[in-house]
């Protein structure tokens, strides 16, 4: 059993639980990879699985969960909620590297500045966030570009030990999940063709944003290749936009 796995079992158990939930197509050759890296001794095949789910107000759940041995290992989960609701995003990156591990959980907002979106989404979860502060220190620096893109109450966070990932950030990963689900709840649609404008450009700017940033770009196209990976992150970890196209130009969804 490798570091995250308990965390995609217990997310995809609490996702089944509470939501009508079906399952994302994966593009064919994208729903597992790997590769063989490192020299001699060191050998290390690196698996990267993608798992894909919708439900009714849920556009796209999606995880890549790469395992590569001690000191690789990635669980990435994203939530992308339909176009018709403003709820966050739900964000979970958590990494594991030889230098350590590195945790960022958070329900990243469509208006990071809009005090009344701050008290719909996350204020509820700011008693959350703060329980976890004297176990899971703030992480220090972080690229400053990608500020807009969290809430205040982001928990990103470099735990020098692993049985701290094991206990605290795992219950702090399914407190996030279960509150996102309550939101989820209570989400209405939104009819007002204005807000469902900002909607869908708050969505792109959002997904244009991690496309183009992924940290992950680097260390997928050394192991598999630059091809593999601009079609897995375009074609899959962040497909809005070739939705958007394919919707717009046949009419299906
Ligand atoms: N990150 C992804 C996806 C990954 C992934 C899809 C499937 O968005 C993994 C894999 N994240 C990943 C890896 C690293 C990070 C780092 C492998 C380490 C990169 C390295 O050190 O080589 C949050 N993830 C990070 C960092 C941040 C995040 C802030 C440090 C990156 C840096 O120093 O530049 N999550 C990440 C992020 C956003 C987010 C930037 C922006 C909206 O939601």
């Amino acid at each position: 059993m490798t570091l995250y796995q308990p965390f995609l079992d217990a997310a995809i158990a609490l996702l089944q639980e509470r939501l009508d939930l079906q399952p994302y197509p994966i593009p064919v050759g994208f729903e597992t990879k790997s590769a063989i890296a490192g020299k001699g001794k060191h050998q290390e095949e690196v698996l990267t699985t993608s798992y894909g789910y919708q439900a009714p107000k849920l556009r796209q759940i999606r995880a890549a969960h790469v395992q590569g041995g001690n000191s690789l290992q990635v669980l990435n989960f994203v939530i992308f909620p339909q176009l018709n609701y403003d709820l966050p995003f739900f964000g979970a990156d958590l990494v594991t590297l030889p230098g350590g591990h590195l945790i960022a959980l958070d329900m990243q907002p469509l208006f990071r500045d809009s005090s009344t979106y701050q008290a719909k989404y996350t204020q509820p979860i700011l008693p959350i966030f703060e329980s976890y502060q004297t176990r899971l220190p703030w992480g220090g620096e972080f690229p400053e570009e990608a500020r807009p893109f969290f809430s205040p109450a982001f928990l990103w966070t470099r735990p020098q030990q692993t049985e701290v990932v094991e206990t605290h950030v795992f219950a702090a990963f399914k407190e996030y999940l279960q509150a996102y689900l309550d939101f989820v709840d209570r989400a209405e649609p939104i009819t007002s063709p204005s807000t469902l404008r900002e909607i869908e450009q708050a969505q792109l700017r959002y997904l244009r944003y991690r496309a183009e940033k992924d940290p992950a770009r680097g260390m997928f196209t050394r192991f598999y290749g630059a091809e593999w990976t601009e079609e897995y992150i375009h074609g899959f970890l962040f497909d809005l936009e070739r939705k958007l196209v394919t919707t717009a130009t046949t009419g299906c969804k």
